[in-house]
């Protein structure tokens, strides 16, 4: 996810006009809901009211269609005249004439030849109608009722209506077969047409007694006048040929328990290598299995995690890795990949279930196997519990996603195929080998059809699970349920922060902190074993408190069992790019250490940076740790390094109170979910993306109503003017300045000002890189990264302040100075970004990792003494028994901590 964030900052700016559509989906979804016929949806479905919040939690999560970007805003505007395809931006003929306004927009966003060729090639074929199936069997259809049978014209009653599950109001193309096929989509045994243009789906067949005569059916159907479409109060009555839906009710155990096997399908990503080793320490059995897909991109998790396969025979690492996107097509390829590869591993299992780093079980594993032994053959997922149409629309199942330049490129409505039931909701599943071995053997017209469709979905693993189930030979092992508990905020999740990889918005669930503790206690005496999301960078005590409460007695012989690490950089990373600046920063607080170092005596040479990890303690950051070669005396050893970033904020101001300042401060990867900094160590180089974050308390001065931010770069240079409004409602905020890559490195300030007053004041370190694509930089290249982007800033008309802005002759010097550091290489490059990085960080301590005098605890180096890595709490060399992966005991087939 770091990654993705970091190339959405990128986007986030290339992307237009984000408009609120909320407007036009409503003018274009013409469907309405009796409140009762929706509540009787959700007790159709088995769902109590208490359980509603919890339904609407899982299901609302997707935003879908009310945030969309310009693009779709025109798309819906028919009136206006499809643009021009611009041909000369393609170096091919393309094969038909494209005529969609979404696909337009999407060929001309892509950026690739290739990508460009295959949404026009696709595109061709669905407008041609060759590349959709229009129909697909339904194998679950009942023994009894037959698709299309009339039963005849039944009297309605306003106060009862006799069919409740759906109404729908289609004034222009209401039929029989119209609203028998939104009825079998939404998986209902019987459709009913009144009035002409009312459509109603039901659950339960009319009462005998409602019957009259055919006469009173009398109104022509506005979609197919040679049909009559029910009259006033009176309804034409079809069964749709599927039997009334029930999902399983799973059994609870009783005595007779079985012995299950579960494979765990871990589908990783991110770097948070210490969790899934806590995860896997949580879950392990002898006889249970582990099928590990790391995500092609994370090389480092994939490394470390190789070594469990030597180590445990029921661990597997999976050989074809995808590159998968937030709600990439992909997605599915990868599941189904590696469904297929662990049902030909030998393996015998009973369930497998899905899991992601983010997940922990919040009941104890016994439990899980006692319920699912008594429940074998059933499927767990997790349905929307909405009104199907409205899903569909939601999850965006009505349009043509194409995914390339791992990009899902929205191009244009589909219709689904008519038969089958069209069924989704939570991506987290507990499926049977029988399933498994359905949906990854030979495919039947009903898989060979969904493939189409889903390799062309959104969000794909939301549906397909669920679809398939629906219309297949296993429609009676369906539970809804999918044993996960998931922490949905929506106001916080929901900020369309997929933008930049899909063109839709999506949510996603918080982390669990402290705070949501209750929220896991009430899941106590529900089917639920599994929570989401957990991510112990964010809140690690949390996760302890579970591991405690699902029976981890032993928490208080662990040491350090407060303390995260997790790694930032490695040098076995193959992703060079971002970590120049990581590297040049790291390289400049070693040689930091080594000048204090001198001063005690101590002469160090230092070399190569291993790693770099963040190290945190009680979910407070500590700073970071640099793992590096030194020779000291003339013998190689490895150290690892302690430091910190600086405070910068200045409130001290003359008769002014601002203690209502609370945040101050510039970074990057600003999370809004989360609502903190995921650039932890503050690093910041060339081509990162800073973001302001403030925070006032309530007692903000009651007279001022807008505050102004100048952005000042080590030139002097007014780069970019903010203006924040004073709202009472929402005291933290951010700001991203506009401002191009590559800034101008140095000291960059920002002040916060009350007309001209100052009221605080910051500064943030860009700094100068000593690297480029992990080489050292060269003339050429210093100059062309290293001369920022002031020709882009923009003329900026703003209140002077008094004091903040240099005058005219510190503003020359500075200018002057920073033109003399563009040039600067070699040993005068690292002067420069030494002295700087003095400013910002604090070097807080090393210690010694190998060394020949290994007896001893300390070395001694002039008067400096290392203490050893292993027995400095804070180092990432110190046990972290809770992080590692324990030894197999071979009594209770466990791991036991080490
Ligand atoms: C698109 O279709 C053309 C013509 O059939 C074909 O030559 C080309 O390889 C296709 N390209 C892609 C990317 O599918
Ligand atoms: C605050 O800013 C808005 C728009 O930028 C402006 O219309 C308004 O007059 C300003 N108010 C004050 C008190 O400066
Ligand atoms: C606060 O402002 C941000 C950005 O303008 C906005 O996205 C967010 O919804 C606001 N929050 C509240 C609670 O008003
Ligand atoms: C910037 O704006 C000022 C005042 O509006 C104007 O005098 C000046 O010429 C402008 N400079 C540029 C480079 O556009
Ligand atoms: C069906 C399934 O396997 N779904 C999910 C498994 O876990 C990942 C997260 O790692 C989800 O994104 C999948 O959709």
């Amino acid at each position: 996810m770091a990654v993705a964030r970091k190339i959405f900052y990128k986007y986030a700016k290339c992307l237009g006009l984000i408009v609120l559509t909320t407007f036009f989906a409503q003018l274009f979804i013409s469907i309405s809901f009796f409140p009762s016929v929706h509540d009787n949806l959700l007790k159709r479905q088995g769902y109590t009211s208490l359980l509603r919040n919890e339904l609407d939690d899982v299901s609302a999560r997707k935003q879908g269609p009310s945030v969309e970007d310009d693009e779709d805003l025109s798309s819906r505007n028919r009136n206006k005249a499809i643009p021009q395809l611009r041909l000369e931006e393609l170096d091919f003929e393309p094969i038909c004439e494209i005529r969609n306004r979404e696909a337009i927009s999407a060929i001309h966003r892509a950026k690739s030849q290739i990508c460009k060729q295959e949404i026009i090639n696709k595109t061709c074929l669905i407008q041609n109608g060759q590349f959709y199936p229009n129909q697909l069997p339904n194998y679950c259809t009942s023994n009894e009722k037959i698709y299309g049978h009339h039963l005849g014209c039944y009297l309605d009653e306003k106060k009862l209506r006799l069919l409740t599950s759906f109404y729908g109001n289609y004034a222009n193309t209401n039929s029989p077969k119209f609203c028998l096929d939104i009825c079998v989509q939404a998986g209902f045994p019987y459709a009913g047409v009144q009035y002409a243009s009312e459509c109603f789906c039901g659950d339960n067949r009319p009462p005998a007694s409602a019957k009259t005569s055919d006469g009173s059916c009398d109104m022509k159907c506005p979609g197919d006048s040679s049909q009559l479409c029910g009259g006033y109060f009176t309804m034409n009555i079809y069964e749709t040929g599927l039997d009334k839906f029930i999902p399983q009710m799973p059994k609870n155990p009783g005595n007779e328990v079985s012995k299950v096997q579960i494979v765990f399908l871990l589908t990783l990503n991110g770097r948070a290598l210490r969790q899934v080793h806590r995860l896997i320490n949580a879950l392990y059995r002898t006889n249970h299995y582990f099928y590990i897909h790391v995500d092609k991109r994370q090389d480092y998790l994939h490394r470390k995690l190789l070594k469990l396969e030597k180590e445990f025979p029921n661990i597997k690492l999976a050989t074809k890795r995808y590159s998968t996107i937030w709600g990439g097509a992909s997605l599915l390829r990868m599941l189904l990949t590696s469904m297929k590869d662990i049902s030909q591993l030998g393996w015998k299992w009973d369930y497998v279930i899905n899991l992601s780093e983010s997940d922990f079980p919040i009941k104890s594993l016994e439990e899980l196997e006692i319920f699912l032994s008594v429940n074998k053959g059933f499927n767990f997922v997790k349905s929307h519990g909405r009104e199907a149409q409205r899903f569909i629309k939601k999850q965006g199942l009505d349009k043509t996603f194409i995914e390339c330049e791992t990009h899902m490129w929205r191009v244009g409505e589909r219709k689904l195929p008519q038969g089958i039931i069209v069924d989704g909701g939570s991506d987290w599943v507990a499926l049977s080998p029988e399933f498994v071995s359905y949906i990854t053997g030979k495919y039947d017209e009903l898989l060979t059809g969904l493939d189409v469709i889903f390799k062309h979905t959104l969000l794909p693993a939301e549906s397909y699970f669920h679809t398939v189930l629906r219309n297949s030979h296993f429609c009676n092992t369906y539970v809804d349920n999918n044993l996960h508990v998931t922490n949905w905020k929506r106001k916080l999740g929901c900020k369309c922060q997929y933008k930049h990889v899909v063109d839709w918005c999506g949510c996603s669930p918080n982390d669990f902190k402290t705070e949501d503790w209750p929220r896991i206690q009430n899941t106590q005496s529900r089917q639920l074993f599994f929570a989401r999301k957990f991510e112990p960078i964010i809140n690690q005590e949390i996760i302890t408190r579970v591991e405690q409460y699902i029976g981890y007695t032993d928490h208080y012989l662990i040491n350090n069992l407060d303390a995260y690490w997790q790694n930032l950089y490695d040098i076995d990373d193959l992703t060079a790019p971002t970590d120049d600046t990581i590297l040049t920063h790291a390289g400049s607080v070693v040689r930091l250490n080594a000048k204090v170092l001198s001063e005690e005596g101590c002469h160090i040479q230092i070399s190569e940076i291993i790693e770099v990890n963040i190290y945190k303690y009680a979910d407070v950051y500590k700073g970071n740790l640099i793992l590096h070669k030194a020779i000291i005396n003339d013998k190689e050893v490895f150290l690892e390094t302690w430091y910190k970033p600086k405070q910068h904020l200045d409130l001290n101001f003359e008769n002014r109170n601002v203690d209502f300042i609370k945040k101050f401060k510039v970074n990057s990867e600003y999370d809004q979910k989360e609502m903190t900094f995921r650039n932890l160590g503050n690093i910041l180089g060339p081509l990162s993306e800073p973001v302001l974050l403030y925070q006032f308390t309530a007692n903000v001065d009651k007279y001022t109503r807008n505050f102004t931010t100048i952005w000042l770069d080590p030139s002097g240079m007014v780069a970019d003017v903010n203006i924040i409004q004073k709202d009472e409602n929402n005291l933290t905020n951010f700001i991203k300045p506009n401002i191009k890559q590559p800034l101008l490195p140095g000291i960059w300030r920002v002040g916060l000002f009350d007309q001209t007053n100052l009221i605080a004041k910051t500064k943030f370190l860009i700094t100068p890189l000593e690297f480029f694509s992990g080489k050292e930089l060269t003339h050429q290249e210093a100059s062309l990264i290293h001369s920022g982007s002031q020709n882009s800033y923009k003329n900026l008309t703003y209140i002077k302040p008094t004091h903040f802005l240099p005058d005219e002759e510190e503003g020359n010097l500075l200018a002057k100075i920073s033109n003399a550091n563009i040039k600067r290489i070699n040993n005068d490059l690292l002067e420069w970004i030494d002295s700087l990085n003095l400013e910002f960080y604090n070097v807080l301590g090393s210690c010694i990792l190998h060394s020949d005098s290994d007896i001893d605890e300390h070395v001694s180096c002039g008067n400096y003494k290392f203490q050893q890595c292993l027995v400095s709490d804070w180092s990432s060399y110190s046990p972290d028994p809770k992080g590692s992966i324990g030894k197999i005991d071979k009594k209770s087939g466990r791991l036991k901590r080490i």
